[in-house]
C-alpha cells in the first residue's frame, strides 16, 4: 500500500465477511435459555467445554434479573427483594437448535449483612474457587448498584480474577437499576466506576427501562461466538526433482 492509497489497512482478509453486530441474533440466541443445574459447591458443577459467563456481584444488585432480562424470561433465575435469593451456583444453557454453544452461570451474591459468618466465609472459599479454576470460564459481568459504586468486596473479587483477565478472561461492569439515577447522577456514576474499573468496560443498565439490555447481549454473543482465526496457509513443500542430487529439501 502507498501513502495515497485510500484504502486503510485491516486485518480482515479481503475474502472473509466480518461478522457485523446483530442484536436481534444475539437475543434471539438469549431467548434459548434453559435452567441446567443448581451447585452448592464447585466440584458438584458438571465439567463442561463451552463457554462460560458468570454474573457475580454483591447481594441484591439485580444478577438474576439481568439474566431474566437478558434471555427474555421473567423466572428463569430466581430474583428476589429479599437479598441472598441466590443460595448455590446455578447454569443456563444456551444454544440453538438444541446444540449448546454456552452457559451462564448466576451467582449467589456478596456482602448481605444479615448473612451469618460461617456461611459468607464457605461461599467466598466457593466463589474464589470458581473464578480462579473454572477452567471455561471466558467472562465475567460484574453487577453494581451505582449508589453503591464498587464496594470493597467488589475490589477485592476485581483482585481474585485480575491474573485471568491478563490471560484473556473478558469482563465487564454493568451499573444496574440505572432507572434509579438521573442523566448526572448515571454519568458521574459511570466515570467513578471507570477509574475505578482500571478502564475496564463499564455499562448502564436497567432491567426495568430495558437500558444496555441489546448491548449486553450483543457481548455476550461475541464472546461464546469468537471470529475464527484464520487458519495459516501451510508453507508449500519444495518440489524435488527425481533426479536432483540432494539429502536435503531446503538445499539449493
Ligand atoms: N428499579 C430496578 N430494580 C431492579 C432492577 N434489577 C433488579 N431490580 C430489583 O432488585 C432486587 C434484587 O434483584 P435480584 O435480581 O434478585 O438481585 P441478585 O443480585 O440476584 O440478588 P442475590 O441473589 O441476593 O445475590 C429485586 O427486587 C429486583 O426487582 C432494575 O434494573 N431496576
Ligand atoms: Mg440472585
Amino acid at each position: 500500500m502507498t501513502s495515497s492509497d485510500p484504502t486503510p489497512p485491516s486485518s480482515t482478509p479481503a475474502n472473509a465477511t466480518p461478522a457485523l453486530p446483530n442484536p436481534k441474533i444475539a437475543m434471539g440466541w438469549l431467548h434459548t435459555a434453559k435452567f441446567l443445574t443448581t451447585a452448592p459447591e464447585l466440584q458438584h458443577l458438571p465439567r463442561l467445554d463451552v463457554p462460560e459467563i458468570a454474573f457475580v456481584g454483591r447481594s441484591n444488585a439485580g444478577k438474576s434479573t439481568c439474566i431474566n432480562t437478558l434471555t427474555q424470561q421473567h423466572r428463569l433465575a430466581f430474583a428476589s427483594k429479599t437479598p441472598g435469593r441466590t443460595q448455590s451456583i446455578n447454569l443456563f444453557s444456551l444454544g440453538k437448535q438444541g446444540v449448546t454453544d454456552a452457559m451462564l452461570a448466576d451467582l449467589p451474591g456478596y456482602g448481605y449483612a444479615a448473612v451469618p459468618k460461617q456461611a459468607k466465609y464457605r461461599w467466598q472459599q466457593v466463589m474464589g474457587n470458581y473464578l480462579q479454576t473454572r477452567d471455561n470460564l471466558k467472562a465475567v459481568v460484574l453487577l453494581c448498584d451505582p449508589r453503591l459504586g464498587l464496594t470493597e468486596l467488589d475490589e477485592i473479587l476485581l483482585d481474585v480474577i485480575r491474573p485471568r483477565v491478563v490471560e484473556g478472561l473478558k469482563f465487564l461492569v454493568l451499573l444496574t437499576k440505572s432507572d434509579k439515577l438521573n442523566k448526572a447522577e448515571a454519568a458521574k456514576a459511570l466515570s467513578i466506576v471507570k477509574l475505578q474499573a482500571g478502564g475496564g468496560d463499564v455499562k448502564l443498565f436497567s432491567a426495568l427501562k430495558r437500558q444496555g439490555v441489546e448491548e449486553v447481549a450483543q457481548h455476550l454473543w461475541d464472546w461464546a461466538h469468537p471470529p475464527e482465526k484464520p487458519v495459516k496457509a501451510a508453507k508449500a513443500a519444495p518440489v524435488i526433482e527425481e533426479d536432483e542430487e540432494t539429502d536435503s529439501p531446503d538445499a539449493s
